[in-house]
Parts: C-alpha cells; structure tokens; sequence
C-alpha cells in the first residue's frame, strides 16, 4: 500500500505512536509517506520505503500567524497526487483532520477519491479540542473522516459525549515493540544514577500541567524516607522548574536527575525499578506501556485510559489524581521488597506483551485494506 502519515514530529506521544506505526508498516513492505514540518524524532536514520515530505509555511511580513493548515493541506495534495497514494492517515485532529478534509475536497475536484483516516490521540479532544475556539472545527472534521480511530475505549466515550460525532469510532489501542524494550540494563549507567544500589523511579513526559509532575516528586519524597531511592526525570515543559523548584525544598535535589529529553527510551528504562504517571488525564498512557515492556511496574493515577494499561495488583497499582499519600504507599509496597519487586517487574514484561507491535498494526492494516477493497 501507499499510504500517507501526518502527524507532530515533536516528543509527544501522538508522533511517536504515529512514527513507530509508519515504520512498522515499511518494515512490511508499504511505502510510507511522512507528511509534517519537521523529521519526527523516532524516525532516526535511513529506512527504507519511508519517504518524508517537510511541510514549508513561507512568512510574510503581513503574517502574524504564519497559515500552516494551509501550507498543510497543500502540501498534502502534492504528496498524494505524486506518489499515487491511496490513503492518508492522520494523527491527532487538531489541524491534521481539517487539513485533510481540505485536501480530500481538492483533490475530489480533479477526480481522485482519498479516504482519510484520523486517530485521535487524547488532548485533541479532551483538552485543545472542546476549547471553544477549535471545537466546531474539530467536530465537523472528525465527521468528515472516512475512518475514526481512538488510543482506548474511554478516548471513544469521551468524544462521543463531547461531540456530536455521526460516525462510529474503532478502538485501536497503542503498541509498543516489546523486542526493542526488552533490554538488559547498562551496569555502568545504574552505578552512575544509583551508585549504593538504590532503586531507580523513572517519570517521563512533556512536562505540562496535566501531567502533575509536582506529585511526581512528592512520592518520590515518601518513597525515599523508607526506601533509599534516585528518581530520573526525563523530558522538559513548563512545569519543570517547578518541579525542580519544589524538589530544592524538599531537600531531595541531589537525589533527582533532570535529564531533559531524551531519545534512547529503551536504554533508560532499562535500569528502572517503578514508573510514575501522576497525569490528570491520560488517554492511554504511552510512557507507561513502554516502561512496562522494558519490564518496569507502574504506579500511576487511575485517570483516563490508564485502567485499559495497567493490571492492578499485578502490573502496578493505581490511585486517585493527587492522591499522593495512596500513590507513595503503593510505590513502597512494591519496591521494599526484592522478591515483590521482581514479580511485578515480570508480570509488567508480560501483559505488554499483549499491546506488542505485531498485534495491532494488523489491525491499523485491516482498516485500511477494507477502504482500498472498496476503491
Ligand atoms: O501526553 C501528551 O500530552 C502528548 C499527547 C500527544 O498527543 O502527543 O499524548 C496523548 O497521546 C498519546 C499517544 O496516543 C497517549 O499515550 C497519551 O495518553 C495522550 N495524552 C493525554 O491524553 C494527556
């Protein structure tokens, strides 16, 4: 198949998901066409069947607010017409669906028929997309999908009751590439973070206000008072000089890394012992499953779609959003004991097993094969 893939090339999940998807499916065989402003940062080194296409918003003194959306959808209509492809997938709604329906207008007008496909990832509907300002937009684009795809069962509900959608939605949980995660720790990397053999806790994310990074660092300080840890904290957002703030009134800077962000995922959670996820929110919580598929339990809070992830008991243990004291008990429990440490450890390896790679981008394939059947 020919097929393009639009999505945010920046840390966040949505373009992970979006990118590892892309690869996967060249890996197979397809030719896949990346369509976005700059290389996506999982798509690191040559591979082939991947082409990418960068998107070029000339300025003009005229132009606050260089159109975007609009180089977007122009440039979407040249890689589709010139490449023959027969369908486009985008990630994420907000401006990627509306984008898509203009170029589907277009390129109708010359007699060529693109289903689009849009999977929505979460802040584009539960945070960005019912802001006033885009919801009308987002509502009638989503609609205009010929295929609607969510990360978990609760980001379908929730756009259900946020917006009046005419159409069904297909759960399509995320995946992770258990192979790739499944690391043997670098012993010299855990001595460097953890020098007298404390456990390791591990957050990484965009460090926005959804995340509650804050709470981060207030389990940590629990979990350290009983069970001498390091917490590594990696990514960068406007939460973190808070966070570094309030981890220099605690007292517990020096035993915090800040790492910012970082690329090699699979080498760093190689050497954790527990993932935090404080979020507010999560549609599915990407960052867990990768942890959990380098065999690293999660204690997280139990918002959104992080149920749809975590076992509880079994995988990690789940807590109300900004229950910290919950949350830092549950932490304690699984890491004061090495025997209780290593049976969640093994259970996390195998329950991310069933989200693997091979599982469900058959799935993204299914979908698309049923659009080219009609053709
Ligand atoms: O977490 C973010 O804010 C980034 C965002 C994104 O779109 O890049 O992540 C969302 O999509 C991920 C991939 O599907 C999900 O794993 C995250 O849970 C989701 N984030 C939120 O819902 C807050």
């Amino acid at each position: 198949m020919r097929i393009g893939i639009v999505c945010y090339p920046t840390y966040g999940g949505s373009g992970v998901l979006a990118t590892e998807l892309g690869k996967a499916l060249a890996q197979k065989g397809h030719h896949v066409h990346f369509i976005t402003y700059q290389q996506p940062v999982r798509l690191n080194g040559f591979v082939p069947n991947i082409f990418y296409h960068e998107v070029q918003v000339p300025t003009y003194p005229l132009f606050d607010y260089p159109p975007y959306e609009t180089a977007l959808a122009s440039t979407m209509v040249d890689v589709i017409k010139n490449n023959h492809l027969q369908l486009l997938h985008v990630h994420y709604a907000i401006p990627h669906a509306s984008a898509a329906y203009m170029a589907k207008k277009i390129l109708e007008q010359e007699g060529l028929d693109i289903p689009v496909i849009t999977t929505l990832h979460g802040t584009d509907i539960t945070l960005v997309g019912k802001d006033k300002t885009y919801a009308p937009v987002v509502a009638f684009s989503i609609n205009q999908s010929d295929a609607i795809t969510a990360v978990s069962k609760n980001l379908c509900d929730e756009t259900y009751s946020t917006f009046n959608i005419k159409k069904p939605i297909e759960v399509i949980h995320n995946f992770v590439d258990v192979d790739r995660f499944n690391r043997k720790p670098l012993d010299a990397f855990r001595k460097v973070i953890a020098p007298n053999g404390e456990r390791i806790l591990l957050h990484a994310s965009n460090f926005r206000k959804i995340k509650r990074v804050q709470d981060v660092v207030k389990i940590f300080n629990e979990v350290n008072k009983q069970v001498p840890s390091k917490l590594l904290l990696v990514g960068d957002g406007p939460e973190r000089p808070t966070a570094e703030d309030l981890s220099r009134c605690l007292g517990i800077y020096e035993s915090i890394s800040f790492v910012g962000k970082q690329e090699q995922m699979e080498d760093i959670l190689a050497i954790g012992d527990l993932f935090l996820l404080t979020s507010e929110y999560e549609s599915f919580g990407l960052a867990a499953l990768e942890a959990m598929a380098a065999g690293v339990p999660v204690v997280s809070t139990n918002a959104g779609g992080l149920p749809e992830v975590i076992v509880e008991g079994v995988t990690g243990y789940m807590g109300d959003v900004g229950d910290v004291k919950t949350m830092s008990e549950q932490a304690i429990s699984i890491l004061q004991n090495d025997e209780i440490l290593q049976q969640f450890k093994e259970a996390a390896a195998q329950h991310a097993k069933k989200f693997d790679i091979h599982n469900i981008v058959p799935l993204y394939e299914e979908l698309y094969e049923r659009f080219l059947e009609k053709a």
